[in-house]
């Protein structure tokens, strides 16, 4: 399908370094042997200037702003009316409040029961238009009551503190009257406000009126004086030219990928001379769906000189910077893994390592068990808050301690200076993270039962608030069977590694594995988590829950080696498992495990190794016929970093347990993706790069006004899954389905369970 330079084949052996001694050796290298175990190419240096007589053009702007958004004077951004019989749009939204939205004879009824004691316990609101900074609107409507009320009507940011662009209060009487005020817009842009009506508790109601109806009709907003209106911006075209923005070890691949129909050529340039390094040539076109545009790759893997560079692509534009040299990922790859030091909850973090995210211990009051009905509660402080909001969850939680296990097993990193506080105690430091993790772990053990509380939050979540701000009663959510077969695995596999530095602890762990299965065991058939319908926090929702029984029984047999586990898993290995890495899907671990074990069952190792490899086979088949070397199709869910990053890392488990240079090849490239060889260009890690997030979902960021570095955020989500993406992303690709704004929680957020498997991704090219 499409031409690409050979990359020529290389040794077993080199490939097998990738594994053995961190470094990345894999294409061929006359000066190397099997039995060397160093592979990398020596440093060749600067590239030399090559000759350039070749006429190079690029006609278009690296970087062109989205114009689909334009203010006519005139014009009415909104424009509605009830003739048609529906809420055209409206949406409720109760919080201690309690009313119907409906449409009679032509006009908007909200037929309130209860207004609560919040001026928006009852709401309603409207999503779907734009407004620019600089441009002068008319907020229009006609309003009514059976009772006099107060109410107030806000254009507001969709998000963060929701603050008003422009609002006000309104006495509503039984006489219609028509509400008629202009404003200008003086904050930025916004392609995604919101209309919202509180209607609930005022001061001026003098109490509360009692049930009451108001009715509404003809909401406009118009574009009154548009000459100061600036260009509203949603999320900007990607550049062109894609290259990985961190850089490449002289013997990487090296591929740049250009959306281009034209003509095109490229050439490498010296970043600051600007002079030419190498010429080179593009492969045929192919149509990728991913971004529904065609797309050519360009093979540089020859070009192994270091240096600062770029890459001049002809018409098409440029590509950011990137480095080709030695140790260019330390840097990141410490933050990525700091990370979750600064995700740390219960805890002070310190100001030495996190800087402005340090804070005081937050989250220190004792959680109450949801629904039980004594008034005694439960110390479950410490662990990583989950993501950008506060909540501590189990699932996700025993995700991301199973990738830092894995990464400290099998690349062998000990390194005891990352630069967290026990950095120097003698016991890696990826354990020493991991077992922050773990003891929190263990308090969301029901030691009477064995099993697991799913989650601790607060019944909602909180406001754009900082860690030590968020002071609502914590709550621990229900038992589940997903976060008990989760924790079960987990702890049983940190028996085995803690071990050889904490005899305790491990047995500690080991115990509560045993407990824990034990609640499996006594609740088979038991239906996967659901929130109460008070708990409106992250769900973890998962249905299938045999992965989970899975897992658990696995570590727990090559933790103990009793036969009784190794039953259930011969059960269940042979009936096409699971094979994902994720939060839900986690059936992966369970066959990795299995797979790399010396001392157990032949055959469970057999079925193991085959299901694994079988699935690592199935994706690199489906990343060939994807330009982007991805083997997503177009499908872009919540979270696709991490799936980006999981795919990676399959990948390299797969090359550990059989060596193969394609799993090597398509472990890097999907490193790449993540660094900017992707559909938007963007490095998906805060903080890095050229182009990189900066106003993510992350309420520490979002109250201090600066993204932290070292996040891997959530990325493209063709699903529109917040109310900024439906608006600003309609219609886009599925890989280019990503913004980078606050507000979009489904694209920009950040978690510890996608930074995780990066940094297992990472470790394996350390
Ligand atoms: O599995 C289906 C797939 O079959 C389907 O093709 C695809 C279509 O888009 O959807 C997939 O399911 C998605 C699922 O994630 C798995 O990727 C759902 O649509 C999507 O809504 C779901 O999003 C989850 C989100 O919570 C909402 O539940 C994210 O994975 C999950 O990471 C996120 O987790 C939140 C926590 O609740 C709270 N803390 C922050 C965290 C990150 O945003
Ligand atoms: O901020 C919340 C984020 O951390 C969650 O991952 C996300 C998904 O459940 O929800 C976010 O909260 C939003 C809520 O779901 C709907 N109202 C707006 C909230 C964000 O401002
Ligand atoms: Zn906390």
């Amino acid at each position: 399908m499409r031409k690409m330079k050979k990359i020529a084949a290389v040794s077993m052996a080199a490939i097998m370094m990738l594994s053995a001694c961190g470094c990345s050796g894999k294409k061929n290298d006359s000066k190397k042997t099997a039995s060397e175990t160093d592979a990398v190419t020596e440093d060749l240096g600067p590239a030399p200037v090559i000759e350039d007589n070749e006429e190079w053009v690029t006609t278009e702007e690296p970087y062109i702003e989205d114009d689909r958004f334009t203010t006519v004077e005139g014009a009415d951004v909104l424009g509605i009316n009830f003739d048609d019989g529906d809420t055209a749009g409206f949406t409720t939204y109760v919080n201690g409040g309690d009313y119907l939205l409906y449409v009679e004879d032509g006009e908007l009824v909200a037929d309130i029961a209860k207004t609560g004691t919040l001026e928006h316990s009852c709401q309603l609101y409207y999503d779907g238009f734009t407004m620019a900074r600089g441009c002068v609107y008319t907020v229009s409507f006609d309003v009514h009551s059976d009772v006099p009320c107060n109410l107030e009507w806000r254009v507001q940011v969709n998000g963060g503190d929701y603050h008003a662009y422009a609002s006000d209060k309104v006495a509503v009487t039984s006489e219609v009257q028509t509400i008629d005020y202009e404003f200008t817009m003086d904050e930025d842009s916004d392609p995604a406000p919101r209309l919202a009506i509180n209607m609930g508790a005022f001061d001026e109601n003098g109490g509360d009126p009692g049930a009451h109806k108001i009715y509404f009709d003809n909401f406009s907003l118009f574009v009154t004086d548009s000459s100061n209106a600036e260009k509203i911006v949603g999320a900007p075209t990607p550049i062109q030219v894609k290259v990985n923005q961190i850089g490449y070890e002289p013997d990487d691949y090296k591929t740049v990928i250009v959306t281009s129909k034209d003509e095109e050529k490229f050439k490498i340039v010296d970043a600051e001379t600007g002079d030419t390094v190498y010429i080179g040539e593009y492969g045929d076109m192919a149509f990728d769906s991913t971004v529904n545009l065609g797309v050519k790759q360009g093979d540089f893997s020859d070009f192994k000189y270091t240096g600062k560079y770029k890459i001049i692509s002809s018409p098409s534009g440029e590509s950011y910077d990137f480095e080709i040299g030695y140790n260019l990922y330390d840097d990141i790859y410490k933050d990525v893994i700091l990370m979750l030091y600064k995700q740390r909850c219960g805890c002070e973090v310190t100001e030495d390592i996190a800087g402005d995210f340090a804070h005081e211990a937050c989250h220190t009051e004792n959680a109450i068990v949801y629904g039980s009905s004594s008034s005694s509660t439960v110390d479950v402080s410490g662990g990583w808050h989950d993501a950008g909001d506060y909540g501590r969850y189990v699932v996700s939680g025993a995700k991301t301690v199973q990738d830092l296990l894995l990464t400290y097993e099998d690349f062998d990193i000990s390194a005891d200076d990352i630069g967290i506080p026990e950095s120097g105690n003698g016991i890696p430091d990826l354990l020493d993270e991991a077992k922050y993790e773990l003891d929190w772990m263990l308090k969301m053990q029901d030691s009477a039962s064995g099993g697991v509380y799913h989650k601790v939050t607060a019944l909602v979540f909180p406001e754009t608030v900082l860690a030590v701000d968020e002071t609502d009663q914590l709550v621990l959510a229900p038992v589940s069977y997903a976060a008990t077969g989760d924790f079960a695995a987990v702890m049983a596999k940190a028996s085995v590694i803690y071990a050889e530095y904490d005899k305790d602890f491990a047995a500690n762990c080991l115990a509560a594995a045993e407990n824990a299965y034990a609640y499996l065991e006594a609740n088979e058939g038991m239906k996967g988590y659901k929130n109460p319908e008070e708990i409106v926090t992250g769900e973890y929702p998962d249905n299938q829950l045999a992965d989970e029984k899975l897992w658990a029984a696995s570590e727990l047999y090559i933790a103990t080696k009793d036969s009784k586990y190794l039953d259930v898993v011969n059960e269940m290995v042979n009936s096409r498992p699971d094979t994902n890495l994720g939060w839900a899907g986690i059936g992966g671990y369970a066959l990795y495990d299995l797979a790399k074990a010396d001392d157990i069952d032949a055959g469970a190792k057999e079925s193991a190794t085959a299901a694994l490899l079988e699935a690592a086979d199935k994706l690199i088949a489906k990343c060939k016929k994807e330009p982007f070397f991805m083997g997503l199709g177009t499908n872009y869910p919540w979270g696709s970093n991490m799936s980006i990053a999981n795919n990676g890392m399959l990948l390299l488990m797969a090359n550990k347990i059989s060596p193969n240079e394609e799993y090597a090849e398509y472990a890097q490239r999907h490193r790449d993706y993540i660094f900017g060889v992707n559909g938007t260009g963007y490095c998906y890690v805060t903080g890095y790069g050229d182009l990189s997030p900066e106003h993510t979902h992350h309420r520490p960021s979002q109250v201090l006004g600066e993204t932290m570095p070292g996040m891997l955020v959530g990325g493209p989500d063709n699903a529109l899954e917040d109310p900024y993406a439906k608006a600003v992303l309609h219609g886009y690709a599925p890989a280019l389905a990503y913004v980078d704004n606050e507000q979009s929680f489904s694209c920009n957020e950040v978690t510890i369970y996608w930074n995780s498997p990066l940094i297992y991704l990472m470790g394996g090219f350390q």
